[in-house]
């Protein structure tokens, strides 16, 4: 099979894969038990409730303004004066509905691992050596972790077929590119695309040795040509990172705008594929040998573990 490369037009269409309103909206029927979290500066909030008799996690976040708008915004839309004082004025906007949506997410069923990843909680930062892991981290990701049945799905084509922008089908070195479900591909600013290589015997950044470079370093430059070509930024422009611990424990690979303060890109979880793949050109078992930090929330079972075992 060879490369293939959906159309710039078709990655960049302002909707998303569906495009089109839903008619059966799970959020209407939903009733909130309790807010997980809220954050007035990045205008979110993660809400737990129950759609029908299930559980369900429901994120709401107000999309950036874009410039591409602006003049429409300005234009169309009422102010309501707040207040005037010398040369200064304040107003509520209040614009028209389709230049102010809200993205919305939603978990549905939802399990308690994914209510218990969106409540605010305390972190703390463990220190894993490469025998930590064979001893408490992996018995316990083996048993516990969040289903990769939505990337099986990906890679299958069953579900966001459309909304794949590049793939490389070889079982070995192979991936497939697509927006993140962070994204709403309306801007640039915050572009975020996953790519998820096609083997499943890669767990996380531990399981890599030399022997995936090829993989690495093919994905590092399909990927970052393709983002250059689709979307105009360059890789000068890029975050290219895994993240240590990852939710989803099947081999994928973060690109972000650098411009974008994604959650998750800070020191203490991302590791930049470059440093990965110069690690590995220089060491084939580093990630098997090294310690590794990583945060974990109060509440995750393996704090709980590595507690047991007495490594905190
Ligand atoms: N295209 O079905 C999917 C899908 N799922 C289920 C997850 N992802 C998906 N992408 C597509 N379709 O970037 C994406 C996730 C994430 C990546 C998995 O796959 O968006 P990971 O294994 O390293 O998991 O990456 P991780 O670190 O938990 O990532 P995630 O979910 O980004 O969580 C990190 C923090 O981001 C959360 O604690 C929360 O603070 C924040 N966050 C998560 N989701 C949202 C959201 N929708 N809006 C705002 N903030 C969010």
């Amino acid at each position: 099979m060879a490369e293939r490369e959906n159309d710039g037009a078709a990655a960049k269409r302002p909707k998303t894969d569906a495009g089109e309103l839903s008619s059966d909206s799970p959020v209407s029927d939903f009733k909130i038990t309790r807010i997980l979290r809220e954050c007035a500066r990045e205008k979110n909030i993660f809400i737990h409730g129950k759609v029908k008799d299930q559980d369900a996690v429901v994120i709401l976040e107000k999309a950036p303004i874009r410039k591409d708008t602006l003049s429409e915004l300005l234009k169309s839309s009422q102010l309501q004066l707040e207040m005037k004082n010398d040369v200064y004025s304040t107003y509520q906007l209040q614009a028209p509905a389709h230049l102010n949506e809200i993205k919305t997410t939603v978990i549905c069923p939802a399990t308690e691992k994914h209510v218990k990843k969106y409540l605010h909680q305390e972190v703390f930062l463990v220190e894993e050596s490469g025998e930590d892991y064979r001893t408490v981290t992996l018995p316990y990701i083996s048993s516990q972790s969040f289903s990769v049945q939505w990337v099986h799905n990906i890679l299958e084509k069953k579900a966001e077929a459309d909304r794949i922008v590049f793939e490389d089908p070889d079982p070995l070195t192979g991936f497939v590119l697509l927006p993140d479900f962070k994204w709403d591909k309306k801007q640039i600013q915050d572009l975020y695309l996953i790519a998820i290589v096609h083997r499943r015997d890669v767990k996380s950044l531990r399981d890599l040795t030399s022997e995936h470079l090829p993989l690495l370093t093919n994905l590092r430059s399909k990927g970052e040509d393709t983002i250059q070509r689709q979307y105009g930024v360059p890789p000068s422009k890029l975050r290219v990172y895994f993240h240590y611990q990852p939710s989803y424990h099947h081999l994928h690979v973060h690109f972000t705008s650098l411009e974008y303060n994604a959650p998750g890109c800070g020191v203490e979880r991302a590791h930049l594929l470059s440093d990965v793949i110069q690690n590995l050109q220089a060491d084939s078992s580093y990630y098997h040998n090294r310690s590794l930090a990583f945060p974990l929330r109060a509440d995750d079972g393996l704090l709980l573990k590595f507690k047991e075992a007495g490594k905190l």
